[in-house]
């Protein structure tokens, strides 16, 4: 009985088609911005951190060199000189396995003469079935000189890509974003006087609409607060709060990131910090008519953040992001949020920067879910309680990005 109900879950995980609430991933319209093939793989930036470790190359040769030099430098270090047992490195084996190629041989100009044959079109439907995804959020930000006239050009969107709109500079860095955005026709002040405020909520009503965005996203360091005498906390109150409010949209908080702790090493040397969810929960308390979603980066964060959405229910909390990005630690968190919090949570997201990624993030995390799922119906067993397949397909189905939707719905 047991292992048929542990299988009949896995099966269930396996074949529920997933939402996948926060990526890097573009819409093909992008063209290049979508990145994806096996020296993309290999420079994800949790690769160049581990590599950068074992090399003795300097971090500034290392940038000069092209991309394919990196993937070099990085397959050699991560893959032929050592055991790829990092959960990224095993992640690039499960990409290339689950496309059926050779990983043993270790031949990498072979796998990129195969990567080299794909046509995109074909190649990204082919991810989306093999990753069993339905809908993929991407992180649009429109301070960003590549993306921006991609969306001012005006494009034919794909339905699996939603937008979010993604504002850290507005919240991080007022003062430069107030002059971007003065120069794109706001009449914003520095120091957040006349109409500022309203011109930063038409600044966010003309992107929603643009973009057509799922919601509104931010990162913050670790030391984030609410309420503060601070231009995040005012932007916050007076524009984004109004904003969500008017728009029914959710604000996204993802928290705990000290950025470029090591700058040399770009994209890839921002670190972790534990954070306070008192300020979360006082935002929830303070906006009980605004929605908000909240990841953490510290593990040390999960427990209180579970607990502040038994509190809030304005709150959704989801994803293991980034360095809780590991089989252990999801595991760990997946269980107490279950716990704590029942199906009322989206256990995870890809945070997939390369498109061939989506497979490896969410074949490694679906068995810890069904895992952690069956557990949990095998302990309500022991009380008389049997779930059917159709509830444990609807449970199931609110895990993968059901429930976050009925969030953002209600
Ligand atoms: O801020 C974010 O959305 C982070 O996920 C990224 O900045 C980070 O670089 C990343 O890729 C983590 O997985
Ligand atoms: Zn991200």
């Amino acid at each position: 009985m047991t292992s048929a109900l542990r299988q009949t879950v896995a099966d269930i995980v396996q074949k529920t088609p997933v939402f996948d609430i926060h990526t890097h991933l573009y819409d093909p319209a992008f063209g290049e911005l979508l990145l994806w093939g096996i020296d993309e793989l290999l420079t994800y930036h949790y690769l160049v951190a581990e590599s950068l470790r074992w090399l003795d190359t300097s971090y500034d040769k290392f940038w000069a060199a092209s991309k394919t030099e990196q993937a070099d430098y990085i397959w050699d270090a991560l893959f032929v000189k050592h055991s790829p047992v990092s959960e990224a490195c095993r992640g690039v084996l499960t990409v290339l396995n689950q496309l059926g190629l050779d990983v043993k041989k270790r031949d990498l100009p072979a796998l990129r003469k195969w990567f080299s044959g794909q046509e995109p079109g074909a190649y990204i439907t082919r991810i989306c079935e093999l990753a069993n995804v339905r809908k993929i959020a991407m992180t649009n930000s429109p301070f960003d000189d590549a993306e921006r006239p991609v969306w001012e050009r005006g494009l034919q969107r794909d339905p699996r890509f939603v937008a979010a709109l993604r504002i850290d500079p507005l919240l991080c860095d007022w003062p430069h974003a107030a002059q971007r955005l003065s120069g794109w026709g706001y009449r914003v002040n520095v120091d957040l006087s006349g109409p500022t405020y309203a011109e930063v909520r038409r600044f966010l009503a003309d992107w929603t609409k643009r973009i057509d965005a799922q919601y509104c996203m931010v990162s913050l360091p670790p030391d984030f607060a609410y309420p503060a005498e601070s231009d995040m906390a005012r932007l916050i109150k007076y524009a984004i709060m109004p904003h969500g409010r008017e728009h029914g949209q959710a604000f996204a908080l993802m928290i705990g990131v000290r950025r470029q702790v090591n700058p040399a090493l770009r994209l890839a040397g921002d670190s972790v910090g534990a954070a306070d969810v008192g300020a979360v929960e006082r935002l929830c308390a303070a906006f009980p008519e605004n929605k908000f979603l909240c990841t953490m980066l510290a593990r040390e964060n999960q427990h209180a953040l579970c607990i502040a959405a038994r509190k809030f229910r304005n709150l959704h909390v989801f994803g293991c992001w980034w360095f809780l990005n590991v089989p252990g630690l999801i595991e760990e968190i997946t269980r107490m949020r279950l716990e704590l919090i029942g199906t009322s949570v989206t256990p995870q997201h890809s945070d997939c920067r390369v498109l061939d990624q989506l497979t490896y993030k969410w074949a490694h995390s679906r068995p810890i879910i069904a895992k952690v799922l069956a557990e949990k119906y095998e302990t309500l067993a022991t009380a008389g309680w049997e779930p059917t397949r159709a509830e444990m397909e609807r449970d199931v189905h609110d895990l993968l990005g059901g429930s976050f939707e009925a969030f953002l719905k209600n």
